[in-house]
């Protein structure tokens, strides 16, 4: 009995493996305050083969975009960006700081006991698309905290 519990636990691992050609770890939001009405989606994505984060989206935003932030003449300053690449067996990170999901026009304040549903979608060098829903837990507004970075000057 026990024996084959295991063995179908493997096969469920095996078929998840399967499913998704992308590796998410790690994923986790910024909690916000009442009035702000944007935040970021943060997680390590390792690709089996080369592969694009093209596009994202969530039940608790209005907007939701692919963010890079970037030194201006000594200013941090993001923007959207079309897409993220994601080489074979590269972990990509997206951090406070660097490349971000961006969460825009928030339906609700983000709070650490509700995780925020998103959907990644995922374009192969053939150009076939992958969904894939995950949920990441808030954390702290201050946590890995960056003054003047993500805390917002937001230059949309
Ligand atoms: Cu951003």
């Amino acid at each position: 009995m026990k024996k084959i519990l295991i063995a179908s636990l493997a096969a469920l691992a095996l078929n998840a493996w399967a499913q998704s050609s992308v590796r998410i770890d790690d994923v986790w939001v910024r909690g916000t305050v009442a009035q702000q009405k944007a935040t970021g989606a943060f997680m390590r994505l390792t690709a089996q083969r080369d592969t694009r984060l093209v596009a994202a989206s969530s039940p608790a935003a209005g907007l939701v975009e692919i963010h890079e932030m970037s030194m201006d003449q000594g200013v941090m300053k993001m923007r959207a960006i079309a897409g993220l690449d994601l080489p074979a067996g590269k972990t990509v990170e997206l951090k406070p700081g660097g490349y971000h999901v961006m969460l825009m026009d928030l339906k609700a304040p983000v709070a650490a006991d509700q995780p925020v549903p998103l959907t990644l979608v995922f374009e192969s060098r053939s150009g076939q698309r992958e969904q894939v829903e995950i949920k990441a837990p808030a954390r702290a507004l201050n946590a890995a905290a960056m003054p003047g970075a993500m805390g917002h000057a937001h230059q949309h």
